[in-house]
Order: structure tokens, then C-alpha cells, then sequence
């Protein structure tokens, strides 16, 4: 389906780590291999591997992270990834990613995301505006007649379940501290099954006090409690909502929250027994918000154009419908008014 390649795509919910190249990651377990600090081959049929429960994903995101946890690696994710959305003509991109810190090599949070920002303004394939709008050079898309592929990337900063109050709080004021250079918001991810709702609590709250956005993984295991605090706590978006029970799905429809539906991620863990029954169909037909995002391409071996081809075949939408769905992600954007009137231009310029 080429025209859902060169339909303008906006993606709201991806993790960084989860999002790289298999040639990078196997090009990086190779030097770690050749060094002795890993077994190459073992690394390389888990990099491989296309069937993972939710369980085994969460593993290989310690591998991943032990592969690529340096800065200069930081960088070069960040490069490729966003470059990697830009060819697939995603023209607004929320990155997320978990600050982390490394004492043994000198890493701390924040230079953590120092290396991200370097990663974005290392970018020469495509043209990147990362700042806000009204401070960037004005991107124009032609550049000496020929014509460049543009994105918006805007960040997100991730907890993980695995942290403490006080590690959240520390990962919020730096989210704080990098408003200027494109940090929108904080995501709450990680296991599911690790963590209580009420660590995280504090730091979201600071969040919010502070005019951050917040999206948070909701309903990806059962957990009826946690569902309802999160619903009742009002984040401006929710991820997966797989293990929603009918007081929750009234909630959330009666609060409007859009929720980033990730069709292959929740096949791929089960999460989700059969793409037929899946609830992308009845927040669809209610015209609940929503929008069509990829969590880890690289872990999930997907695309976003891979996500729209998916949700046309599985849920028969004409190519009016696809491109409407793809426009109303702007309303859901964590973005300034000043780029999402650029984003609805982008749009009106592409209708079919
Ligand atoms: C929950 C997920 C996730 O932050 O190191 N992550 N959290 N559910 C998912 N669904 C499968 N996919 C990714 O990217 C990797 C991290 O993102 C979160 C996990 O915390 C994972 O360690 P960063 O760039």
C-alpha cells in the first residue's frame, strides 16, 4: 500500500530503545561480543527472534540497554531513529525515553539527555525542528530544488516502574529544565507487573503543577485499581488500555482521554489474543480519540505505515477514513498551536 507510505503520519507513542535498527543493535552486539562482555551469538537470535511475550520484551530491553548505553551511542540512536520516521514520511514525532544514569561511566540523567539532543541536531538526512516553533530556523522542505523530507520531533520524558519517588521527581525537574529544547511531557512505562501507582504519584503530580503533559502505559496487565487511579487522575493520554473492564472503557470514554493504540506490540505480547477483537474497532466506531503508533519498531519489527496498512486491512477503512484518522492525531499532539496549524497545513496539502 504505497499511499499509506506517502501519507503524512504522526507518531505519539515510541520508546527510543525500543525503535532501533536490528543492524545497529547487531553491529553494537558484535564490538560488546568481540570484547568478551557478551556471548554474540546468544545476543544475536534474541535480537532476531519476531515472538516475544510481554515478559521476554522487558528482558530484552536489558540487553538492548547494556548494548547501548553510552552517550555516543545515545546519539546515534537518536539520529537513526528519527531519520528512520522521517523516510516513512511521519512528519511529527514524540520521542520518549528514560533518562538514566550510569556512574560507572559518568552518566547522569541529564547527560543522558544531552546526548539524545546532540543525536537530534546531528541529523542531516532529513530536516529536524525540535525547538519551539517560533525559535527555529523555519523549515522549508525544498532545499536547492531538491526536495528533503521534514519532521517536528518533540520529547518525552519516560519513568520507568522500576524507580523510586524520588528518581521520578528527579527525572520530572529535568524534564522541567529542557522545556526549551523540545521536552513537551513525561510518560510512565516499564514493566507492568513491577511498581505501585503510588511511587509515581508525587512525580506526576509536580508534573502536572507544572504544566507538563503526562501520558501514562495504562491497563497493559490487569490491574482494575491501578486503571481506575490512573483514569481518575486525568493524564492527557494513555497508552494501550488492553485490560480495560466496561467501567473503565465508560470512564474513559466520558473523560475523552486519547488513548495510542499499538495494534502489532499488543498481537506480538498477547496482550491482545486476536487483531479481530481488538478495541481499536469500538473506540473507532464511539469516535473516541485515537491514534495508530508503533512502541518499539525495532523490538516489534514494524513500521508505522506497517501500524496503517494493519488497521485498513483488519478493520476495513476506506482511504478517506485512514487519512482522516492520520489528521485528527494532531488534535492529540502534545504540540504548540503554532505547529499543529502547521501540522493541519501539512494535511490539507496531502488530501486525498
Ligand atoms: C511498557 C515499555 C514498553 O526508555 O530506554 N517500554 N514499557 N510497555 C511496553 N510495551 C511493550 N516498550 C518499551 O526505551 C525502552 C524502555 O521503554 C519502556 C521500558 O521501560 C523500556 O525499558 P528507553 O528509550
Amino acid at each position: 500500500m504505497a499511499w499509506i507510505n506517502s501519507l503524512p503520519k504522526i507518531e505519539l507513542h515510541a520508546h527510543l530503545n525500543g525503535s532501533i535498527r536490528d543492524s545497529t543493535l547487531l553491529e553494537l552486539a558484535r564490538v560488546l561480543g568481540d570484547e568478551g562482555v557478551i556471548v554474540f551469538t546468544d545476543v544475536e537470535d534474541v535480537i532476531k527472534k519476531n515472538e516475544r511475550s510481554l515478559a521476554e520484551v522487558f528482558k530484552l530491553f536489558d540487553l538492548i540497554h547494556k548494548l547501548t548505553t553510552d552517550h555516543k551511542t545515545v546519539t546515534r540512536i537518536t539520529r537513526e531513529v528519527v531519520e528512520d520516521f522521517a523516510l516513512e514520511n511521519v512528519v511529527y514525532l514524540e520521542l520518549r525515553t528514560t533518562p538514566k544514569r550510569n556512574d560507572s561511566i559518568g552518566m547522569s540523567k541529564r547527560s543522558y539527555m544531552e546526548a539524545v539532543i546532540e543525536g537530534l541536531k546531528s541529523i542531516s538526512e532529513v530536516d529536524v525542528e525540535f525547538v519551539s516553533a517560533s525559535d527555529s530556523r523555519k523549515l522549508d522542505n525544498v532545499c536547492d530544488g531538491i526536495h528533503r523530507k521534514k519532521i517536528y520531533v518533540r520529547l518525552l520524558l519516560s519513568i520507568d516502574r522500576r524507580e523510586t519517588t524520588e528518581s521520578a521527581i528527579e527525572t520530572v525537574k529535568l524534564a522541567l529544565e529542557m522545556k526549551n529544547v523540545g521536552v513537551v511531557g513525561i510518560d510512565l512505562s516499564g514493566n507492568p507487573l513491577v511498581g505501585e501507582w503510588s511511587t509515581f504519584l508525587p512525580a506526576l503530580q509536580l508534573a502536572r503543577d507544572n504544566d507538563l503533559y503526562i501520558t501514562l502505559h495504562c491497563g497493559e496487565v490487569p490491574n482494575p485499581k491501578e486503571i481506575q487511579a490512573m483514569l481518575d487522575f486525568k493524564p492527557h493520554r494513555i497508552g494501550h488500555a488492553c485490560f480495560f473492564k466496561d467501567e473503565d472503557w465508560t470512564k474513559l470514554k466520558y473523560l475523552r482521554i486519547p488513548v495510542e493504540i499499538c495494534l502489532t506490540s499488543n498481537i506480538i505480547t498477547k496482550s491482545i489474543s486476536s487483531i479481530d477483537i481488538h478495541h481499536f474497532a469500538d473506540l473507532y466506531n464511539a469516535k473516541h480519540p485515537l491514534i495508530l503508533c508503533t512502541d518499539d519498531f525495532g523490538v516489534f519489527s514494524t513500521s508505522l505505515s506497517n501500524e496503517y496498512a494493519l488497521a485498513v486491512r483488519s478493520f476495513g477503512l476506506s482511504k478517506e477514513e485512514t487519512f482522516t484518522l492520520a489528521k485528527t492525531a494532531i488534535d492529540a499532539t502534545f504540540a504548540e498551536d503554532e505547529v499543529k496549524q502547521q501540522l493541519s497545513l501539512i494535511y490539507d496539502l496531502a488530501s486525498p
